[in-house]
């Protein structure tokens, strides 16, 4: 079933709308509505359920000489092994490293997790997403 409704907007809110769909490559606006409902839903999961079940991809990129972080961020990935499902790892030149890691746990581990991987100096371009999965019914 899909329900249909119609949205009014004032003509400035409906421009800028507008932009943003050709912005983010939207064929209509459905299609651009429906992400930001999904969207806002997500975020207010994330906020209202520190133990909800989640996956997350977090991605980043450093230098390994930089401040051992070649090392360390390896000591990091094992001690939170029961959080990490999978890490990948690319020598993108003589210095620089990406690194995206796919972790599952509880939101509010999940996340910590990620954002201190992230904020730690020498890390840069880091980017935490997080999907809430539905709750496992017992
Ligand atoms: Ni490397």
């Amino acid at each position: 079933m899909t329900e249909r409704f119609t949205v009014s907007m004032d003509d400035e809110l409906s421009a800028r709308f507008d932009a943003y769909l050709r912005q983010h490559g939207y064929a209509n606006r459905s299609e651009a509505v429906r992400d930001l409902v999904r969207g806002v839903l997500s975020e207010q999961a994330r906020q209202q359920d520190a133990d909800r079940p989640c996956v997350a991809a977090v991605t980043y990129l450093y230098d390994h000489q930089e401040r051992d972080l070649g090392r360390r961020m390896t000591e990091a990935h094992h001690e939170q092994v029961d959080l990490t499902l999978s890490a990948l790892h690319v020598h993108i030149d003589q210095r620089l490293c990406l690194e995206t890691l796919v972790l599952r746990g509880p939101i509010a581990a999940t996340e910590a997790f990620g954002n201190a991987l992230i904020s730690r100096p020498g890390i840069q371009h880091g980017h935490l997403h997080t999907i809430p999965l539905d709750q496992p019914s017992d």
